[in-house]
């Protein structure tokens, strides 16, 4: 297929090599987010992809979502990875005998024949579920897909809302970087700042055989994600005393913005697919209405015109402009002038979208931790282009949801799929083939 993207030639060549980058990331039982960085099924990468996938196969993309579910704990929890156990303990870090779920996840029911992390991530896959169901009905009914999925979906919605209050006002925390999907992002600095990091020498970055050093987040961060995972596993993947109301365990606790928002679109997800199995689904609707509202007054700012993350340990605001606080646009319930904040936030200097970049960097552009190379300070990302994509749309941006379909579709073309792009130039950083660059891609193409 052509290295670079011709929009003279027509779109179907995009699609084919869209689909051959899924072909060849497919295991049989789901698909890794890419070969040789990434070589076991991530939680919400599989999200995005049976998001795409059900264009191609509608079988295949209820069965992305039904082989991670098939790893969940009996507390509820989707674990953010689940291991593969053809693949070489030292192929990626930390490996399943670092997490050791089946023995130090026992009391929070992780399975026994599966090897999962213990951490969780981002909760797309109701969404995603209800996508799936939407692009063939018939088979979805014919093989019970919405039945079978839906309790697991309440109880790992249940498992979020009861165990992971842990600010106590209602929002989910995560208790690790990597829970919120933007690893390095530079929210994190303040909250990790306080965590003693793992000594360097205590574990081995595998990722450093398959990336460039400079595009991948630092020793340092490592040293401490090593720290808080191991301490959370030591201390049995347990949240918190009681219900989990309240900071528990964790040194490390923030409410974002984008993990709420992402939990707040899939309960309305949930509504739809409990209607469809007969119920109302009012009760979650109206859920999902009350948790946008304290999604906006917990962590809105309106001078800023950008939702914070808030460091449940400090009590404050954590006032980097990221990517994750423009998510929650894709929500319909959010406020009317709170939308309109957001859309120019987007496409003021911060962002630049339409102007300086054509594809929203993950952090502020004027930002002292700006590095448009590295990782989740300042590159591309195309699952939160997508995101932000339906939020234009969702709030009637109609245009401006069409100019960023058009970059992310050529933009996925010419850096071959890649992981995440400098937002000025577009350049491919972090690995290339990439399975949701390659799924979404298919998603906006249809
Ligand atoms: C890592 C798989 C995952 C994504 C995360 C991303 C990265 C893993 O890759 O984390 O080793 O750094 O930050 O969002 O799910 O694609």
């Amino acid at each position: 297929y052509p290295a670079v993207y011709d929009p003279a030639t027509p779109a179907g060549s995009l699609h084919l090599r869209a689909v051959e980058v899924l072909e060849g990331n497919w295991t049989g039982a789901s698909t890794v987010p890419s070969r040789g960085l990434y070589p076991h099924q991530w939680s919400w990468d599989s999200a995005f992809i049976a998001i795409g996938l059900r264009h191609v196969s509608p079988r295949r993309a209820q069965t992305e979502l039904e082989t991670l579910l098939d790893a969940q704990w009996d507390d509820g929890r989707i674990p953010h990875i689940v291991f593969n156990p053809s693949v070489p303990l030292d192929a990626y870090f930390p490996s399943p005998d670092f997490w050791r779920s089946s023995t130090a996840g026992r009391a929070a029911g992780a399975p026994r024949t599966v090897q999962t992390s213990g951490i969780v991530q981002p909760p797309v896959h109701a969404l995603a579920a209800w996508l799936v169901h939407c692009a063939d009905p018939g088979l979805s009914r014919a093989r019970g897909f919405l039945a079978r999925v839906y309790p697991r979906l309440a109880a790992w919605h249940r498992y979020l809302l009861h165990r992971r209050d842990l600010g106590g006002g209602g929002l989910v925390s995560v208790v690790h970087p990597w829970e919120q999907g933007m690893d390095n992002a530079p929210s994190w600095d303040a909250p990790l700042s306080r965590i003693t990091p793992a000594p360097a020498r205590s574990f081995r970055r595998a990722d450093l055989d398959h990336g460039a050093a400079e595009d991948r987040p630092t020793d340092l961060d490592y040293g401490r994600y090593v720290r808080l995972a191991t301490d959370y596993r030591d201390g049995g993947y347990r949240d918190g005393p009681g219900e989990g109301h309240g900071v528990g365990h964790s040194e490390f606790a923030v409410e974002d913005p984008s993990f709420n928002a992402l939990l707040i679109a899939s309960e309305h997800a949930l509504a739809r697919i409990a209607h469809e199995l007969g119920a109302t689904g009012t009760a979650r609707h109206a859920r999902a209405a009350r948790l946008t509202a304290t999604l906006v007054e917990r962590l809105w700012d309106p001078v800023e015109g950008l939702f914070f993350c808030r460091d449940v340990r400090g009590g404050e605001l954590i006032r980097e402009r990221g990517v994750s606080g423009l998510v929650p646009l894709l929500l319909p319930g959010l406020p009317r002038e709170v939308a309109a904040a957001l859309v120019r936030t987007l496409r003021g200097p911060h962002f630049g979208l339409g102007t300086a970049t054509r594809l929203a960097p993950s952090y502020d552009l004027l930002g002292e931790a700006f590095d448009p190379h590295r990782y989740w300070r300042g590159p591309a990302w195309f699952n939160t282009s997508w995101l932000l994509e339906r939020g234009l749309r969702v709030h009637g941006e109609r245009s401006r949801a069409d100019a960023l379909r058009e970059a992310v579709l050529e933009i996925a073309g010419t850096s071959e799929f890649a992981e995440y792009v400098d937002p000025y130039t577009g350049e491919a950083c972090g690995t290339t083939g990439f399975s949701w660059t390659a799924a979404l891609t298919l998603d906006l193409l249809h």
